[in-house]
């Protein structure tokens, strides 16, 4: 495993967005937010955010020299230790902005890789996280050098330590290597795992990170799966045997996506995301409550199709109800205006779903027999595909 050193609790972070391409001030805003939920998951603390408009981002310092000037003085003022972009910086970016301000310099990327190690708990995700990181640093091991000669420990200095640097790519490209063969170890003994599963119908819980994948295994399976209110509490699959009416399948709980998840991640977790592939129907979870939720059904969708598991059946789980209820309706709105707006949100999503979908609150238990049946009947449906002349699968 990577050098594991003692995150830095507490650190005061900035954040910075760039408003660019196509990207609007409200979407910076919205991943900004993000950002510092991350940030926040991590240990660190945003303390302000900063957002530049510019054609395309400064080759060297990703904002304008005016703007880092700015950002200067609000650290040194601030006692500021962290700087988290919210784009990925190349070495050279990095390296300039660590020296023009004297501070850790990290981005999105980095920032996830740092959250996934610290999470990773089993053989597979450690190995998984690490690949990702030493791919990930392989092509900035220039610019970063003097970054992290100078940097002392905490979020982002996950990476391998300063004598590997040195020591050049050679090391970090042998690494690399050394950990994919590992890993194709691991995912041989995972494979005949899942093999080993038969012929039970898999149904695999999927969604954007915090969305509730977890509260909901454990309500459909009552088994007690960590879920918290943290980006990527759960790293490694799940699988649990569920029997409803003496209809047993298999049902999975699985990493969560976010927007611009490295794509090294993405690769190293296709193990992992194996059970999303192999499964025969999709539970995509989205929190409703959210206001990018549409965004992130779209983030999940493109990560689907990313890892070639967009081509089966997928139930919308539409949850957290309770809190879209109470962010959306003002307490002076009229019992039947709600009744009417929930109903036309509810006809929406039917229509666009082909009315494979769901609308509940994991946390309050809203609904939840509806779903249940609804999974049944799916899974039903697909033993029957399967094996026609059955009648009974336990
Ligand atoms: N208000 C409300 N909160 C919910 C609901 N479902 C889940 N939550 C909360 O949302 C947070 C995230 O839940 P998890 O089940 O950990 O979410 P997840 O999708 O597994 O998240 P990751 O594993 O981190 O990707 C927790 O604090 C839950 O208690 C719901 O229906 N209503
Ligand atoms: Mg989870």
């Amino acid at each position: 495993m990577i050098e594991q050193q003692n995150i830095v609790q507490d650190e005061r972070a900035i954040l910075v967005g760039l408003v660019y391409g196509t990207q609007t001030e409200t979407m910076v805003n919205e991943y900004l937010a993000e950002l510092a939920f991350l940030a926040e998951t991590a240990g660190a603390v945003a303390v302000k955010t900063f957002i530049q408009k510019l054609p395309r981002p400064d080759s060297k310092t990703f904002v304008g020299k005016g703007k880092l000037e700015e950002i200067k003085q609000y650290v040194q003022k601030h006692g500021i230790n962290l700087i988290i972009f919210d784009d990925e910086l190349t070495g050279s970016q990095i390296g300039h902005i660590s020296d023009a301000l004297g501070i850790k310099t990290i981005d999105r990327s980095d920032l996830i890789l740092d959250i996934f190690a610290r999470r990773a708990k089993t053989a597979q995700a450690k190995v998984q996280v690490e690949l990702a990181q030493y791919q990930y640093i392989l092509p900035r091991l220039k610019g970063m050098w003097k970054h992290l000669e100078r940097q002392g420990g905490g979020i982002g200095s996950r990476g391998p330590g300063e004598t590997e640097i040195e020591t050049d790519r050679r090391i970090v490209k042998d690494k690399i290597a050394l950990l994919r063969k590992r890993l194709k170890e691991i995912d041989k003994q995972a494979t005949t795992q899942r093999q080993e599963r038969g012929t039970y119908i898999r149904v695999a819980l999927v969604g954007y990170t915090n969305v509730g994948k977890s509260t909901l295994m454990n309500l459909l399976t009552k088994s007690d799966v960590l879920a918290e209110n943290k980006l990527f509490a759960t790293l490694d699959t799940i699988t649990r045997k569920v029997v409803y009416e003496q209809t047993p399948f298999l049902l999975s709980d699985t990493v969560g996506f976010i927007r611009k998840l490295p794509h090294h991640l993405v690769e190293s977790f296709k193990s992992t995301l194996d059970e999303v592939r192999e499964a025969d129907c999709l539970l995509h979870v989205v929190d409703i409550s959210h206001p990018g939720y549409e965004d992130q059904m779209g983030v999940v969708d493109h990560t689907l199709q990313d890892i070639k598991a967009f081509d089966k059946p997928i139930l919308t789980i539409f949850n957290k109800m309770d809190l879209y209820e109470e962010t959306v309706f003002d307490p002076w709105l009229d019992e039947e205006v709600k009744r009417d707006l929930l109903n036309q949100l509810k006809a929406r999503w039917e229509r666009e779903t082909h009315n494979n979908c769901v609308f509940v609150s994991a946390t309050e238990r809203q609904n939840i027999d509806a779903l249940r049946n609804t999974v049944l009947d799916k899974v039903k449906q697909l033993y029957e595909e399967r094996y026609p002349y059955l009648t009974q699968f336990y």
